[in-house]
């Protein structure tokens, strides 16, 4: 059964979380953490890396220590000093840790003032009201708690689409072995990449479904079979996600494609456009009267009813079909569009890679630039920097770009938004760089009037330049905080300032629809990995699926300009 590189990262986060509350040597905490991210970093597969023999002690911040408990979680799932930890600790506790607010030193408290090691005694004792007596926690803290509490009842059981790809790859590849497949494919909201999947749609065309369903069913990371038919299965993964596997014959592929793509809005919009002319679409095919107008292709459907193809990332029937049908679909943006990104970390703060090493890796991906921008000083959790730290590596940058052909490393920062509006830097050393994400990271709990306020007076410093992850939000972990977009859009596009689509898989912040409303209102949009290693930089791919389902064409977003023209923009006075 595969291990997927989420699963090592979890595994690794795990016990850091464990060694916390048992109060272990933080420098031991933080091997593990860096050695998870990593992980999660990485492009390849971690048991393919192993399998082809490669030295996992090349990787940033992976010892021969961290090498071989990875190995041990790859053949065995876990490792030895995990399962003792976990055998001294109860069970729920890395749970609790996942609660708002909630961190390893307070459910620590938690456990040993109150003996709460589950998500039942937590509630109960946040009922109570007993968790304010604890020393340090407060009314305030405990409202907080069960407000966080609900937040993660209320989860929607969804999971990222980037770890939906990660499940689905080794599926892929197993069915690909199975024999008379003709096409295999993902539909579903896989397809039309939206940032959370609910189960996967997996179609095969082929002329023996029988056999398809067998070789489906073999397949190891298999938990259980909820239903089997001629031509469709569904099963439930190790994970605990849903797949549903259709075997579609040859002439109903296109048919079947298009009908479990979705959406389910779009499919219905459809066949009403479909009845008015008289047609009829179904998931076996289009039909007039009787007889079936054979379709070889998805394109076709489109074709049939005078509409120009709709993509599916925009299949959600918020205006695609109006249109499809006057020919105004936008021309999306595509990832070769990208000329450079503009949010990266580095070993400086919190990154795993030096500066000159992100720099070669940009430029293997055929980028043009590569904006530095690590922490600013308040943002001391991540080592952010202060003054000389800063303007040491505007010096470092400088001699390395004097060193650089048809590629510049731009000089910025990810300076922190005070509460009040102001910037954690001085106007002295920001006027030095050439671009600064200015991003909150702290009093996510103001009110929405306040923090739009916040944020508002923070764009009126000649020096902001790109509002870094606009809401805050960790997709499925914490809500995006409380703020009124539509009014900060207007004030970026009145200061000429910029709102970052963050390509993080667990951010993706914007959302679609506030790209959409971003397009809209004519504000320009900052797609950026805020990679933290080398592979982190992929990442962008995933803010262009997100770019795309909010409409966003390459004119819309800044990091597709020249590094002239994008220098220009960041110049507001
Ligand atoms: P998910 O799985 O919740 O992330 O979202 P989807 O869009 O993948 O939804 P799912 O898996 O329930 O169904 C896959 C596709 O099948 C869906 O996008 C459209 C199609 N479909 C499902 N149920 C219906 C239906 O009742 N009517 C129509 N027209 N299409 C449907
Ligand atoms: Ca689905
Ligand atoms: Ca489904
Ligand atoms: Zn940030």
């Amino acid at each position: 059964m595969p291990v997927h590189n989420t699963d090592i990262a979890a595994q690794l986060n795990r016990m850091a979380d464990l060694l916390e509350i048992e109060d272990a040597n933080p420098f031991r905490v933080r091997a593990y953490r860096n050695a998870a991210r990593t992980v999660k970093g990485l492009s390849r597969p971690v048991p393919d890396l192993i399998k082809q023999k490669e030295d996992l002690t090349a990787l940033p911040g992976i010892g021969q220590d961290l090498a071989d408990k990875i190995t041990q979680i790859v053949s065995q799932k876990t490792f030895t000093e995990l399962k003792e930890i976990q055998a001294r600790l109860p069970s729920e506790l890395p749970r609790l840790m996942e609660i708002e607010h909630l961190g390893p030193k307070r459910v620590k408290q938690l456990y040993q003032e109150l003996g709460i090691s589950t998500i039942k005694e937590l509630k109960a004792a946040a009922r109570a009201k007993k968790i304010r007596t604890i020393q340090g926690f407060g009314k305030k803290l405990e409202h907080a708690v069960l407000n966080g509490l609900e937040q993660m009842t209320s989860e929607s059981g969804r999971i990222l689409l980037s770890e939906a790809e990660e499940r689905a790859a080794p599926l892929l590849a197993h069915m690909k072995k199975a024999q008379d497949i003709d096409r295999i494919k993902l539909a579903g909201s896989f397809r039309r990449r939206k940032e959370t999947v609910g189960d996967l749609d997996l179609l095969i065309c082929s002329d023996t479904p029988e056999k398809v369903i067998k070789h489906f069913t073999a397949y190891a990371d298999i938990k259980k079979i909820i239903s089997r038919g001629e031509t469709l299965c569904r099963a439930v993964l190790s994970s605990g996600l849903h797949v549903d596997l259709r075997v579609l014959a040859p002439d109903a592929y296109a048919a079947g494609l298009h009908h479990f793509t979705g959406s389910k809005a779009h499919n219905i919009a459809l066949r009403k456009r479909a009845v008015k002319k008289n047609l009829k679409i179904n998931e076996y095919g289009i039909f007039k009267g009787k007889k079936q107008i054979s379709v070889s292709h998805e394109k076709q459907i489109y074709e049939i009813l005078d509409l120009a193809f709709v993509v599916p990332e925009l299949r959600e029937h918020t205006g695609e079909i109006k249109a499809a049908e006057q020919d105004r679909l936008p021309r999306l943006i595509q990832l070769q569009d990208i000329q450079g990104d503009l949010h990266v970390h580095t070993t400086e703060t919190d990154g795993l890679a030096g500066l000159e090493e992100m720099v070669q890796t940009a430029q293997d991906m055929g980028y043009k630039y590569l904006a530095i921008t690590d922490h600013s000083v308040q943002v001391r959790i991540a080592n952010g920097m202060d003054i000389p730290r800063l303007e040491k590596q505007i010096e470092t940058i400088d001699a390395l770009n004097d060193r650089l052909e048809n590629f510049r490393v731009l000089k910025g920062v990810e300076v922190d938004i005070r509460a009040d509006g102001s910037l954690d830097l001085p106007d002295d050393i920001l006027k030095k760089l050439d671009l600064r994400v200015c991003s909150i990271h702290f009093s996510h709990h103001l009110s929405r009037k306040k923090q739009t306020e916040r944020i508002i007076k923070a764009m009126e410093n000649p020096f902001f330049n790109i509002l870094g992850h606009p809401t805050g939000r960790l997709i499925n972990r914490r809500k995006p905080y409380a703020v009124d977009l539509e009014k900060i859009m207007a004030a970026a596009k009145e200061n000429g300032c910029f709102l970052e689509l963050n390509a993080q898989p667990d951010r993706l912040d914007l959302n679609d629809d506030a790209c959409r409303l971003a397009r809209d209102m004519n504000v320009k949009i900052a797609v950026s990995s805020d990679a933290h290693d080398t592979g982190g930089l992929s990442h962008l791919r995933r803010g262009i699926d997100q770019a795309r389902r909010g409409w966003l064409e390459p004119a819309d977003v800044i990091n597709t300009y020249s590094c002239e023209d994008l220098i220009r923009m960041m110049t507001r006075r």
